[in-house]
């Protein structure tokens, strides 16, 4: 390993460790995008944000520990770069049809296109994620979460840089135009929106940003982990870096949903009550509201991993463009060619579970992952209502329900998995799904809090604070 490929060099105007300036071309390609970003940042970034001091990490090196280095940084200053995972000069091709070739350094001509969609479809959710949480600066808990968003927006931004360059230093001219149209698409635009539907629907509030994080950003970790496997080495360590910092997002939502948790336990046991009225009155979110976001963001994530039987997963695979989840850990012959995987179908009116070949249920393997995965975190959300003799218990819906991509899109199917007739699932959609009326009772709770050791009501504090600093630290200066 040489020194470029561990320590990013910041006296670049773009830092990297992608020896950038040894390339004047792309490199002048990249400046030239620069400005486009900063002023997308600007329009579309953070809200009102671009003179607060933030306590951000920032990469310094992508060995072990080298990207957490926390400093104040102004959001619009910080060094957005590109960095990959250090190199390993003998990877192989783990799956597919190209299994145990060496991986490339460059695109292969015939898988072009596919690549550079796949590329574009990542990209295209890093700026759409902070399209979508722009506002909710205005109305954080406290100042230690204003921080995490902030942390979790410029890391989306650093994300998106991380897709352009593979686009502008691989993809020549329609990789240029594609780095573009990143920009141009935005969150919920009616005339070019983002390219997957979770990423065009609306954050409005906190609790719907930890259910984001939780749910969603999750999405991502097992997306950027099957991308992590691909055959085309920039975009695999690209992901492998991208992945250290996805971590910390999940946690943002993981221990989010869970401090709104204990708040409603411990308003539960101030009012003497587990009538949801009485607790919304005590000032938090009922438990069967937290339960509805539950519902609306599981099921908006899952259709993310796309159609349970998918020839386009089979052919990412085949071609060793995306692999699956720990791909080099699974005991099998990585081919597919004769393996058979378990698939939920809807036949009849019913849900059934089939094999089908291994090859085209990737996308559905994916999710599995994902659901089991999901499941953690909903048990020690349980956790906490057990310790606080709540008796309610969260639960992830059935995979099936409120889906919109795959066999069950316009199948009506209860959280439990029955099918049930349109109109009767219709009637009992406010059941499941967060109503007008609870989405306005979440929004009512939201105020702005910001001075230190105070948060909002709905909510506890966390356990502790970032980088070994007290939770009630003075994360983001105001000036
Ligand atoms: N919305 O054969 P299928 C993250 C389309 S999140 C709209 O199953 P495929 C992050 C599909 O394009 C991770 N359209 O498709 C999180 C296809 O269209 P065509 C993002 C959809 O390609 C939080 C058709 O339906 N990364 O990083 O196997 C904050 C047939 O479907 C959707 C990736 O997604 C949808 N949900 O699977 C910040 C990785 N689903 O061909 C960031 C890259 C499917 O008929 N993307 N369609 O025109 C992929 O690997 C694939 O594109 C997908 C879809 C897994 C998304």
């Amino acid at each position: 390993m040489t020194a470029e490929h561990s320590n990013i060099d910041y006296s670049e105007r773009i830092p990297n460790n992608v020896g950038l300036a040894g390339n004047r071309r792309l490199q002048r390609a990249l400046e030239s995008w620069q400005p486009n970003y900063i002023k997308w940042w600007q329009e579309l970034g953070p809200d009102r944000s671009s003179t607060f001091d933030v306590y951000l990490r920032t990469a310094t090196s992508v060995e072990r520990d080298g990207w957490a280095n926390f400093g104040f940084v102004k959001m619009p200053d910080y060094r957005w770069g590109i960095f990959l995972a250090k190199p390993d000069r003998d990877r192989k091709i783990q799956f597919g049809d190209h299994q145990g070739e060496p991986a490339w350094q460059d695109v292969p001509g015939e898988y072009r296109a596919p690549l550079r969609r796949l590329i574009v479809t990542q990209g295209d959710t890093e700026p759409a994620s902070v399209e979508q949480q722009r506002h909710l600066g205005l109305t954080c808990p406290s100042n230690y979460d204003l921080r995490n968003l902030f942390q979790i927006n410029v890391e989306e931004g650093r994300h998106l840089w991380a897709m352009v360059y593979l686009l502008h230093a691989y993809f020549g001219r329609d990789g240029r135009e594609e780095a573009e149209m990143l920009l141009e698409r935005h969150s919920g635009d009616a005339d070019k929106p983002r390219i997957l539907g979770a990423f065009n629907e609306p954050t409005p509030d906190w609790l719907s940003y930890y259910m984001f994080t939780y749910f969603t950003d999750r999405d991502g970790k097992y997306q950027l982990a099957a991308l992590a496997e691909s055959g085309f080495d920039p975009l695999a360590r690209t992901c492998q870096f991208m992945l250290t910092e996805e971590a910390h997002h999940m946690f943002v939502g993981e221990t989010g949903i869970m401090r709104v948790a204990q708040r409603t336990c411990e308003v539960m046991k101030e009012v003497q009550s587990e009538d949801p009225k009485a607790v919304r009155e005590g000032g938090a979110i009922d438990l069967a509201t937290i339960q509805k976001y539950i519902d609306l963001h599981f099921s908006v994530s899952v259709d993310l991993f796309g159609q349970e039987i998918s020839t386009n997963a089979a052919t990412y695979f085949n071609s060793g463009l995306k692999g699956r989840y720990l791909e080099s850990r699974i005991d099998d012959d990585h081919r597919l060619t004769d393996s058979l995987w378990p698939v939920n179908l809807v036949q009849d009116g019913r849900i059934i579970q089939e094999d089908r070949p291994a090859l085209s249920a990737v996308n559905e393997r994916l999710r599995d992952d994902y659901i089991v995965d999901s499941q953690r975190g909903v048990d020690r959300w349980n956790g906490v209502l057990d310790s606080h003799g709540v008796d309610f218990r969260f639960k992830l819906p059935h995979r099936f329900f409120n889906r919109h991509i795959g066999t069950s899109a316009g199948i009506h199917v209860t959280p439990e998995g029955a099918v049930m007739p349109e109109a009767e699932w219709s009637a009992r959609r406010g059941d499941w799904l967060p109503t007008a009326e609870d989405q306005a009772f979440v929004g009512s709770l939201m105020n702005r809090v910001t001075e230190q050791g105070k948060i909002s009501a709905w909510i506890a504090p966390p356990v502790r604070g970032i980088n070994g600093k007290p939770w009630d630290y003075e994360y983001v200066r105001f000036n």
